[in-house]
């Protein structure tokens, strides 16, 4: 698999969790068939769950393909269609940027919310029957 398809993948499992409000240009419907093979690609270890340890290092490579001029922030100007309003509402310090810490505090937020077990992994079946 090239890297851009990698990144691609990524970036729609994190829309198909409903997890794309702090990166809005990620915010694209997928099939069921989509998210299964996004699921199966963030299971690195493949054990049919993925927990927040596989989570948080895939939101690295995420946060790291998005922060083009590689400044350790994502700013406004590095997204495709940013929306004003969901960029503030998660630029918490209000710099008008946002640092990892801003975006993976959204992130586990919505992890729990897909986690309806709350067992701390997700399953494939919690990632289909979630609707935002
Ligand atoms: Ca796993
Ligand atoms: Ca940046
Ligand atoms: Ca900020
Ligand atoms: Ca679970």
């Amino acid at each position: 698999m090239t890297k851009h398809r990698t990144k691609i993948l990524t970036t729609a499992f994190v829309s198909a969790l409903g997890l794309a409000t702090a990166v809005p240009a990620l915010a694209v419907q997928r099939t069921d068939k989509e998210k299964t093979e996004l699921f199966q690609q963030f299971d690195t270890n493949k054990d049919g769950f993925v927990d927040r340890d596989e989570f948080a290092s895939e939101m690295i490579n995420i946060f790291i393909s998005v922060d083009k001029d590689a400044d350790d922030f994502i700013e406004a100007g590095e997204l495709t269609n940013p929306d004003p309003k969901e960029f503030g509402d998660n630029d918490k310090n209000k710099d008008g940027k946002l640092s990892f810490d801003e975006v993976m505090s959204e992130k586990l937020s919505d992890f729990k919310k897909v986690d309806r077990n709350r067992d701390g992994k997700l399953t494939l079946q919690e990632v289909l029957e979630y609707k935002k």
